[in-house]
């Protein structure tokens, strides 16, 4: 049966005059009808937005904005297995990856950027005047305005409550452009928004795609006053051309090709599971895995045949299956992208460990969009395979002998997002951590976050930093007052 989604916008779901089709990552089927917002609705929904502003949401305290941030954490609690079902029917991850990871992190970024925001302190200089009786200067935080927020489908919930949480938390007004491919989440959550009560137009989520469409509406409107945009490293080129008119702020968060840097000195079981982790999880989809890993020649051997068992044990299957861990890509298209990139691995003369292909799926789930974990060896630091971002269930494995050798095969990319390195050496750690170019770096772990940390990319990685204090500085402005006494 299929479903047709609204958007909603200034506290109400509406329809579109247009709209396009959504399928099933386990199928291929279409399941649903998305409404594709125009340049009128963008028009509508920046004006809600703008009123909001200046209505009972710019007369709310902190600490009354903040307890109600807290109430649509409590909500989406309450909600949980609502968000759960949702974001797996979109995704095709597994159920136990959406409930101990992705949902929990969506309540957790309202929860967490509510404390922080009440709890960052402005800055004073007392200026000493000519006549004696000498100035006192002050900060203050006003919100940006109306922030576009722009997702991509990898981790949809996280990702766009990742900057929701501290834009509302801040006092913005957001319009929400989620992907294509996953807009349920973002609509649930209006559903939220409207129960706990937060005011018409604060939260508002346009559906439609990205290029000539409502993405690009939404950043070309010159009453959007801020953008932050998680996505590839060509949108982020297209959308800062936007942004460019009218000097609008933006904070990207953008692709990567990440190396994992495995020790000889590791604990080779710790080291398997985090780097099967961080290879595999969601499928590869995570902009913060890793596609290429280095290891010291003397395990390199022993690493690839266990990293190989590693990936062999992967069970594929429907999300709600008991004991499945790895689901499809998001959709055909990335399928196809993905397996461009397993075909070009064999032209350019890898090895093939492992994987390399589909797996035989059974009946309706024969056309979904599932691949399998996959393993190289043997390809130069020249091959596209090591260069371009994948966003796969894919890495490379290169052998290494020396700490200088592996900081400059790690660094030799355009892109700069996140690292991690395993050695049971803590100087080591701390030496090599400060020289590998990227905004994050794990070592002995993966994807450990706390949210009070700077979180970001360096060269093509992206721009800017958000998590903790630094989600303030793109999420408000500040103001001083001067004032003679
Ligand atoms: P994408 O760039 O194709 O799309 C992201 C969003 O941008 C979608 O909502 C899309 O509709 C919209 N969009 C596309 N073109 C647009 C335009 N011209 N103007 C305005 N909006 C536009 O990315 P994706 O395929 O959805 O996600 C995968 C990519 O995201 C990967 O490159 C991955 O590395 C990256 N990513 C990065 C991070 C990070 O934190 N650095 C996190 C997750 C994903
Ligand atoms: O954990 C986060 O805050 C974050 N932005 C994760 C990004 C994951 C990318 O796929």
């Amino acid at each position: 049966m299929t479903h047709s989604y609204q958007q909603f916008i200034d506290g109400r779901f509406a329809d579109s005059s247009s709209t396009f089709e959504k399928r099933s990552p386990l199928t291929n089927q279409v399941t649903a009808l998305v409404p594709e917002a125009d340049r009128g609705q963008v028009d509508e929904t920046v004006r809600a937005a703008r009123a909001a502003l200046s209505g009972p949401w710019g007369d709310m305290t902190m600490d009354d904005r903040c307890a109600l941030m807290h109430k649509v954490a409590d909500e989406i609690t309450r909600r949980f297995d609502d968000f759960v079902e949702a974001e797996m029917n979109d995704t095709g991850q597994p159920r136990v990856v959406m409930e101990h990871a992705f949902i929990p992190r969506g309540a957790a970024n309202f929860r967490i950027f509510a404390d922080v925001v009440k709890n960052v302190p402005t800055e004073s200089f007392e200026l000493p005047t000519p006549d004696g009786a000498g100035a006192l200067n002050y900060a203050v935080r006003v919100p940006k305005g109306v922030v576009g927020v722009i997702c991509p489908w990898n981790a949809p919930f996280l990702l766009m409550t990742w900057k929701v949480g501290p834009a509302l938390a801040c006092g913005n007004a957001v319009i929400v452009k989620p992907s294509e491919e996953t807009p349920s989440t973002a609509l649930l959550l209006g559903e939220v928004m409207r129960d706990v009560g937060v005011p018409d137009g604060v939260y508002n989520v346009l559906t439609g795609k990205g290029a000539d469409s409502t993405g690009q509406f939404i950043t070309e409107h010159p009453g959007v006053d801020a953008i932050t945009f998680t996505g590839e490293t060509g949108t982020g080129e297209a959308i800062m051309r936007s942004a460019a008119n009218g000097i609008r702020d933006i904070s990207f968060e953008l692709g990567g090709k990440n190396a994992g840097i495995v020790f000889a000195d590791c604990d080779l079981d710790k080291t398997i599971e985090g780097i099967g982790r961080s290879c595999f999880l969601n499928s590869g989809q995570v902009c913060l895995g890793t596609e290429r890993v280095y290891v010291e020649r003397p395990i390199f051997d022993e690493f690839v045949a266990r990293l190989k068992d590693k990936a062999e044990s992967f069970r594929i299957g429907l999300p709600t299956e008991s004991g499945i861990n790895m689901g499809p890509l998001i959709s055909k298209v990335h399928q196809q992208k993905v397996l461009s990139y397993y075909r070009l691995a064999e032209e350019e003369g890898a090895t093939v460990v492992t994987g390399g292909g589909v797996p035989p799926m059974a009946d309706e789930y024969a056309d979904g969009c599932w691949i399998e974990p996959t393993i190289w060896t043997g390809l130069p630091e020249d091959a596209r395979v090591m260069r371009e971002e994948i966003f796969g269930p894919c890495v490379h494995l290169t052998p290494f002998d020396s700490e200088d050798e592996v900081v400059a095969l790690a660094n030799d990319t355009e892109y700069g997002l996140s690292t991690t390195i395993w050695t049971e050496n803590l100087s080591r750690a701390h030496r090599v951590a400060r020289r590998v170019d990227v905004g994050i770096t794990w070592v002995n772990s993966w994807f450990l976050r706390d949210l009070r940390t700077p979180f970001g990319g360096s060269k093509q990685s992206g721009i800017g930093r958000e998590g903790g204090v630094h989600s303030l500085e793109f999420y408000t402005e500040m103001r001083n007052v001067c004032i003679k006494l």
